[in-house]
């Protein structure tokens, strides 16, 4: 089954839209045990949580899901739970999350007026009908409840470049370097999240919608979801041009790197073991309408 481009396939939007509006409703999704969150709230929780976790706890740079090797799997594990639930919500075992593609909109002059943001879209979300129920706390930093509507600033900084993108598909031929963390000096992974680069790719994205979008909170958005796909996209491209290249740390490196390594659990808040070897092969769960916008396949 397809993940396909959100705004080249008006079918695939409009399920999305449906099911996250379905998985946000406590009447049809509750979260047991709290009063008015839903299913879909639960991954606001989840990934709060997992920023919340240091790997290891004697620092506060990598945590359990981001500045580190498993950025990549983990929110592959994300998506791919969040597509299980939205399936479930649709009724359709052949939904698959779409992608939004925003080096399509870097190329735009003015990229805020892209279709995305159409109130047929995802404008609709930064309305009055869907409300933010968990948010961080800019004071504490913690998680806590609230009732309001999305918040978003569009338009600050620079959308990545499709260009940019390609460079580090085509130039990195190693998936992470020690110290395996937002100072490793190349690698996909930590030019692909975004602490090192001239483009700042995933970071800076996160930074462009801005509101809710740049606190641990951030998917509380559902436009989290369609960044995070086209962030796995790049990942997919890159496994398919280097298909030698695996996944790095193995084992052997030291228990500071725990959920990090190819074979440790990835950080969960459900009773199931999936590991970053597990992610590996993506192909299981779905393929990409397209990865050779992203890089040279050869074929
Ligand atoms: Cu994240």
């Amino acid at each position: 089954m397809i993940r396909r481009n959100f705004l080249a396939d008006a079918e695939a939007a409009q399920k999305y839209i449906d099911g996250v509006k379905r998985l946000k409703d406590p009447a049809q999704f509750p979260w047991r045990g709290r009063n008015n969150l839903s299913m879909y709230d639960v991954f606001v929780f989840w990934h709060h949580q997992s920023m919340m976790m240091m790997t290891p706890p004697s620092q506060s740079d990598r945590n359990a899901a981001h500045s580190g090797p498993a950025f990549l799997p983990w929110h592959r594990y994300f998506l791919i739970t969040l597509e299980g639930f939205l399936r479930r919500a649709l009724n359709d075992d052949d939904f698959r999350i779409p992608y939004w593609d925003w080096t399509a909109d870097a190329e735009l002059s003015e990229s805020v007026t892209s279709p995305v943001w159409s109130n047929s879209n995802l404008g609709q979300f930064a309305g009055s009908d869907w409300r933010v129920r968990l948010e961080m706390s800019l004071r504490t930093g913690d998680l806590r409840e609230t009732d309001r509507s999305l918040q978003r600033d569009l338009g600050g900084g620079q959308l990545p470049r499709r260009s940019e993108v390609r460079t580090i598909i085509h130039d990195q031929s190693a998936y992470d370097v020690p110290p395996f963390n937002s100072s490793s000096p190349r690698g996909l992974r930590n030019l692909t999240e975004g602490w090192i680069g001239p483009e700042r790719i995933h970071n800076s994205v996160h930074v462009w919608v801005g509101g809710d979008m740049s606190l641990s909170s951030s998917p509380n958005d559902p436009v989290f979801f369609l960044h995070h796909c086209n962030v796995d996209r790049i990942w997919a491209a890159w496994q398919e041009r280097n298909p030698a290249s695996g996944y790095l740390p193995d084992m052997s490196a030291p228990d500071t790197l725990q959920f990090h390594r190819i074979d440790d659990a990835l950080y969960s808040i459900f009773e199931e073991t999936v590991t970053p070897g597990d992610m590996v092969d993506y192909k299981r769960y779905y393929e990409y309408d397209s990865l050779s916008d992203l890089a040279d396949l050869g074929t």
